[in-house]
């Protein structure tokens, strides 16, 4: 069994490896640049370095407490070598990452205690909600639960016909409407069915797009409160979904959902063809709220429970 999980975990780290590429080749360059003809890290380097991880998307706040733990470091060294930095640099990034949010799981599993456990899958249009739903589903599955999928997002005709092929592809059932019906009643109807089959997980999917932002918050809550009427504590996670792609962006959306509706844990997505990745960093330093997947490719299997350790090991690698 040990063996098992030895192969599945290198096979993971492997991909994460490749998915996060882009996001190292461009760091790597830029922090080589940062560092050319100097030998040991001083204050220029630092502004250089500072540089790198803004323009890598690390985000000012956490960028600033990187290069202060940097500081501490080169004034108790004053020969620090730049041929350090970059080991320095991932145990400061490790360092500064364990002291924030916790909670943090390695498989895809679910509390045996709630049962169906109801996920409500949050964030705006593009993101990768619809696409996340499908990898978790097919991930909960393999976990050995039995799933249940909601499609509560019936602003679009096209979006309720996509969950249904994830639906299809993964075996899970799935519960939907028309296009134009109200989103708590399919999501009612959804937990009504679960609880009928004994399901162990039921995910709900939501529009991105309202005619505005106020409409979308309202209909949020109206989702929750009526599906508190078939399960009284649901939903028992809330998960914002974010395109790290879009880098600064999706820290901006993670503020303005977070203040807006009650978000639980987020996920990054679309990690893998982007430049971008440092934003993880930056999102899992800056927020209370814990990134708990990450997304780093369009396949089935391309969705990963996020782990800090392995993401910065494979980051620095
Ligand atoms: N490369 C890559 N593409 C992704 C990833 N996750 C999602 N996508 C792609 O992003 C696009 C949008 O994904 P959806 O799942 O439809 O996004 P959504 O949030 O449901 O979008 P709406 O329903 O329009 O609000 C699709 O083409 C997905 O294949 C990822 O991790 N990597
Ligand atoms: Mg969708």
């Amino acid at each position: 069994m040990n063996f098992f999980k030895k192969i599945f975990s290198s096979e993971k780290k492997e991909t994460l490896d490749k998915g996060l590429e882009q996001t190292k080749t461009s760091f790597f360059s830029k922090l080589s640049k940062a560092v050319a003809g100097k030998a040991k890290v001083d204050d220029e380097v630092l502004d250089n370095l500072e540089e790198v991880l803004v323009s890598s998307d690390v985000g000012v706040n956490t960028t600033l407490k990187i290069i202060e733990r940097i500081e501490e470091r080169v004034a108790r060294d004053k020969y620090l070598g730049t041929d350090e930095l970059n080991k320095i640099l991932r145990e400061e990034i490790a360092s500064l990452l364990s002291e924030t949010n916790s909670g943090e799981a390695s498989e895809f599993e679910i509390p045996a205690n709630k049962k169906p456990y109801v996920i409500m899958v949050v964030g705006v249009n593009g993101v990768g909600k619809t696409t996340t739903i499908g990898k978790l589903a097919y991930q909960f599955k393999k976990s050995g639960y039995k799933v249940v999928l909601g499609a509560a997002d019936t602003f679009r005709a096209a979006a309720i016909d996509q969950l249904q092929v994830w639906a299809d592809r993964v075996g899970v059932p799935i519960v939907r409407q028309q296009m134009g019906s109200d989103p708590a009643s399919v999501a009612f109807d959804t937990l009504q069915s679960a609880v009928s089959q004994d399901a162990d997980v039921v995910i709900i999917d939501t529009a991105g797009r309202l005619h505005n932002k106020v409409n979308l918050m309202n209909e949020l809550t109206k989702v929750k409160r009526v599906m508190q009427k078939v399960v009284e504590d649901a939903p028992h996670d809330v998960l914002l979904v974010l395109d790290g792609s879009t880098g600064q962006n999706a820290f901006e959306q993670a503020k303005q959902f977070t203040a807006a509706t009650e978000v639980s844990c987020l996920a990054v997505t679309k990690l893998d063809g982007t430049a971008k990745g440092g934003v993880v960093i930056g999102i899992s330093d800056q927020f209370q709220i814990p990134v708990k997947y990450i997304g780093i490719g369009e396949g089935i299997e391309d969705l990963q429970v996020f782990n800090k350790y392995e993401f910065v090991d494979s980051f620095f690698k």
